[in-house]
């Protein structure tokens, strides 16, 4: 197929409620997506970037631009297939998320083309996927308990719980004991050093599930060091950008789940290489989320449908997010959302929401008959 034009669409999204993590708050995501003019037809895209360098080095504006100046270039214009996005923007290094977007919108538009649904493309095997609910830090340790009891009762059976140093011992004691046989997991983004070891291992008493990115992304053999002395699974997220950065995590033991995001590893294809690697080690995975729109989690939602995401995905109802997705909502049924069977994404990208939020259009277009 070839790219005849690429829309950067920006658009200032408000959280339900405000999320907060040990790297900070949230009151809005900054979203970036990227919609694909082909000659086959459109597609839709999300980078999964935050307004903000705090849980990577990515940022919104800095995703943008990356794709303006140097991802877009590389395929404007050009014939080729979804699978030769990523070898046309490895030049650029890093900016995972831009990538991702861009390559997710290729996919979209030659899946939908084709009328194939992301998820059978993917190797999904499942009509809906199990998922839980990521709870941001609040106030209070009162307001934690009474979030989390909101959840489950609206169908969430595991609850993932943000922790820092200040914000761990004491809340999980109070949630673990409104829900003593709550699946729970408790996530620190990086926010705690080697030092804290004793620490994190005391959350053994807890009974999680796992405990995701103790420390920082590089300490690789901290997290090893405390995968020995812990009897909790240890889970990366930050430290996973590649499938070379997964094999290196398990060949030391820093990890024995592996949670896969597909903005922080670079796209679909590259997370679905991390997947295959994961199963044939018999390591298993979950699917992460950034908050995205409907747009990413459609992608989302299709990938976490593949045979070795056994753990339940961070990806909610949209309602659990915002007052008005960009897209038909995401509903929970039971505490499963369903995977959309419509061709590519299988969502309708909902323009009158786009143009109520004020969003802005980049649009950068081929030069008639240029060809690359
Ligand atoms: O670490 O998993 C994370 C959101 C933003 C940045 C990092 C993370 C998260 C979440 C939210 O936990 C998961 C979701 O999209 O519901
Ligand atoms: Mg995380």
């Amino acid at each position: 197929m070839r790219i005849e034009a690429v829309e950067l669409v920006r658009v200032a999204m408000p959280l339900v409620r405000p999320f907060r993590t040990s790297f900070g708050v949230q009151h809005a995501r900054d979203v970036l997506l990227v919609h694909v003019m082909t000659d086959v037809g459109e597609g839709w895209g999300e980078a999964a970037a935050h307004a903000e360098p705090f849980y990577n080095e990515e940022f919104t504006e800095s995703a943008s631009l990356v794709l303006e100046r140097w991802l877009v270039p590389a395929v404007l214009g050009a014939d080729l297939r979804p699978e030769d996005v990523g070898a046309r923007c490895a030049q650029v290094k890093g900016y995972r998320a831009a990538k991702a977007g861009l390559e997710m919108a290729v996919l979209d538009a030659g899946l939908r083309a084709d009328g194939v649904p992301l998820a059978r493309y993917l190797g999904g095997e499942r009509a809906a996927v199990d998922v839980g609910v990521s709870v941001g830090i609040t106030p209070t340790v009162d307001e934690l308990v009474e979030q989390v009891t909101g959840y489950v009762a609206d169908g969430y059976r595991r609850v993932k719980l943000k922790v820092m140093s200040g914000w761990d011992r004491e809340p999980l004691r109070a949630v673990r004991a409104a829900h003593p046989d709550l699946a729970l997991q408790v996530d620190a983004n990086a926010g705690y050093t080697p030092a804290d070891a004793d620490l994190v291992a005391s959350f053994d008493e807890f009974g999680l599930l796992m405990v995701e990115q103790p420390f920082a992304p590089e300490e690789l053999q901290a997290h090893a060091d405390l995968a020995r002395r812990m009897r909790t699974p240890i889970c990366l997220d930050e430290s996973i950008l590649s499938t070379t950065h997964t094999a290196t995590a398990l060949d030391l033991g820093a990890c024995s789940i592996v949670n896969i995001k597909v903005g922080r590893v670079g796209g679909l294809l590259e997370a679905r290489r991390i997947h295959d690697l994961c199963r044939d080690r018999g390591v298993p995975v979950w699917c992460g989320g950034m908050l995205e729109t409907g747009i990413g989690r459609a992608a989302n939602v299709a990938l976490a449908s593949l045979p070795n995401f056994v753990f339940p995905a961070d990806l909610s109802a949209s309602d659990r997010y915002w007052r008005r997705d960009l897209t038909e909502p995401f509903e929970l049924h039971g505490s499963q959302l369903r995977v959309p069977s419509g061709p590519g994404l299988g969502i309708t990208v909902d323009r009158d929401a786009l143009a109520d939020l004020g969003a802005t259009v980049h649009t950068i277009r081929t030069v008639p008959g240029a060809s690359r």
